[in-house]
């Protein structure tokens, strides 16, 4: 009997398969790499992969356009090794999700390409099409997150198309019925191939406002860069109009009594957003109709981790959604990795991230781990010349875009390209990130991967660390601290975030301390006392 309830709570590591591991020699990964590395990803102890897209795409954003949803770009493999893929997967207890892009397509999409011939052709409204102001300018003044207008001039229709994204990623239009069944037909596809679930990119801009009214407006104080870097005028806006739209909710409904007839799936949704996020994923995972869960951006800016930052976020959401249930992450393939986002303002990076493992593995919710994260990788610092992502070519020097994460996996700290490859990796292996390969990792009991390991594990052995209830205690500005309960225990879990000693009063009742994390807080007489950047775990009785 599958477990239907695996993914609260669950652990899923992230792979970006241009970057996991290649075996055909064309420099960028494939998913027969990703088989040959599953031995590896089950020895981590997590529970999923989300593999970033690998169907067929012409890779302008990288597979994030794809322009045919029931088949393998030849780069990646053929259908054939992803079912390979599946029963290996299946068979180390590893579930796979996959990456669904329904928000847009390719140009190059054969449902685009039709509908652009004419207005009149059988999909011609399967897209967002508006005629022009009266002065020819664009519909509305919404943003495209890539730079310039979310809107594009067509010569041949002489109507502009929305584009959230690059103006070769057109929008669909899920208004239309037909747009729904399509997708939904694309979802069935894969269900009947045995995936396990689905990360689902911007599900919060599925639909737009059909009155095509304009954004706000946003104040400058209110800004927030989260999802879109500072000099990005797409943060000058509060977007109500181009997404986070009721009729998003229908949708979700559609697609999770699909998911329904398929015990033991789950879907993520990933809700980019930066104004009203955590509410949006309150709304999308509340009433067991929609989302299992979403995947919050509230870890992935630069917004210091700090006690109040971790109390705020946690509390919001919990008060949202008291039965919602959100995915947390520190990294992924779009934002600069932790190690360097918040690592680089410290003093012992090293420590600092080991306790942020430890921090992240004691949150209630489930949790996605981003490929290298667990080797403690740093953002690679790119040349210009280097770079392939055309968001960082668009807003460079300001913004350096998104390929210092995207840096292949390092397997071994000798091989050439660090085990990666045997031709020219499509992005360069940073030589500073060779000696926190794998293989010089593996066998160091103290390493930053036995460090992951042990306290995926220890999580695993302690399910109320992810499923419990949550409640903070007050140990100061520099200790957070929670209590966390179900009926079976009781832990109290407190983490240094700070460069000093910190001595901190113990909770009321028993305290039992834990072992098996690795952290070395040390419980006295009346007090708790904790190193700089370390962590307690106590059962509480
Ligand atoms: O990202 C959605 C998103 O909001 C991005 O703009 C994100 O904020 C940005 O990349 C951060 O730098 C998803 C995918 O994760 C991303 O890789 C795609 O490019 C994007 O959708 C379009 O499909």
């Amino acid at each position: 009997v599958p477990d239907a309830d695996w993914w609260r709570g669950g652990v899923i590591y992230q792979v970006y398969p241009r970057s996991y591991q290649d075996t055909s020699g064309d420099g960028i990964g494939d998913l027969i790499g990703i088989a040959e590395r599953i031995g590896y990803i089950a020895s981590l102890g997590v529970d999923a992969i989300w593999i970033s897209p690998f169907f067929t795409s012409p890779m302008k954003d990288f597979g994030y356009d794809v322009s045919d949803y029931t088949n393998v770009d030849p780069m990646f493999g053929t259908l054939g090794d992803f079912d390979h893929l599946v029963r290996v997967a299946h068979d180390h207890g590893i579930r796979i999700i996959i990456d669904l892009v329904l928000s847009h397509t390719s140009d190059l999409h054969p449902w685009f390409v039709e509908s652009r011939m004419d207005r009149e052709n059988p999909k011609a409204d399967w897209y967002v099409w508006a005629e022009p102001k009266p002065d020819g300018t664009p519909p509305t003044n919404w943003l495209s997150i890539f730079g310039g207008s979310a809107w594009q001039w067509d010569g041949k229709r002489e109507q502009y198309y929305l584009h959230n994204f690059l103006i070769s990623q057109p929008d669909l239009n899920f208004h239309n019925q037909e747009v729904q069944e399509a997708l939904l037909d694309v979802v069935r596809f894969w269900l009947d191939r045995g995936v396990d679930g689905f990360r689902l990119d911007t599900i919060n801009f599925y639909f737009h406002d059909q009155e095509l009214r304009d954004n706000p407006p946003l104040a400058k104080e209110l800004r927030n860069a989260s999802i879109a870097p500072a000099v990005n005028p797409y943060n000058h806006q509060l977007h109500v109009y181009d997404k986070n739209r009721p009729e998003n909710l229908g949708f979700l409904k559609r697609f999770r009594a699909l998911l329904d007839e398929y015990p033991g799936t789950t879907a993520v949704g990933e809700v980019g957003d930066a104004q009203i996020g955590l509410q949006i994923v309150a709304d999308y995972t509340s009433g067991h109709d929609k989302m299992h869960m979403c995947y919050a951006f509230e870890f992935l800016s630069g917004v210091p981790v700090t006690v109040d930052r971790v109390r705020t976020v946690m509390t919001d959401f919990m008060n949202a959604a008291p039965e919602g249930w959100a995915c947390w992450a520190f990294s992924n393939h779009d934002v600069v990795r932790h190690a360097t986002r918040w690592g680089d303002s410290v003093q012992d990076r090293e420590r600092y991230i080991r306790l942020l493992a430890g921090l992240i593995i004691s949150l209630r919710g489930s949790i996605c781990l981003y490929q290298g994260e667990e080797l403690g990788l740093t953002e690679a610092d790119l040349a210009f010349e280097d770079l392939q992502d055309p968001y960082g070519i668009q807003f460079w020097p300001d913004f350096k875009g998104r390929d210092g994460c995207r840096t292949p996996m390092v397997w071994s700290e000798h091989e050439q390209s660090a085990g990666f490859t045997h031709g020219q990796p499509w992005l360069p292996i940073p030589p500073e990130h060779r000696h926190l390969a794998v293989d010089a990792q593996d066998h160091v009991q103290a390493s930053m991967l036995n460090h992951y390991r042990r306290l995926l594990a220890f999580r695993r052995a302690h399910p109320v660390l992810a499923k419990g209830s949550l409640e903070f205690a007050d140990t100061g500005k520099s200790v957070l601290s929670m209590i966390r309960r179900n009926n079976d225990e009781a832990i109290f879990c407190a983490f240094n975030l700070s460069d000093e000693i910190q001595v901190i009063e113990r909770p009321q009742g028993e305290l039992e301390p834990l072992e098996g994390h690795g952290f070395s807080g040390l419980l006295r007489p009346g007090t708790i006392e904790i190193s700089p950047y370390d962590a307690f775990f106590a059962r509480l009785g």
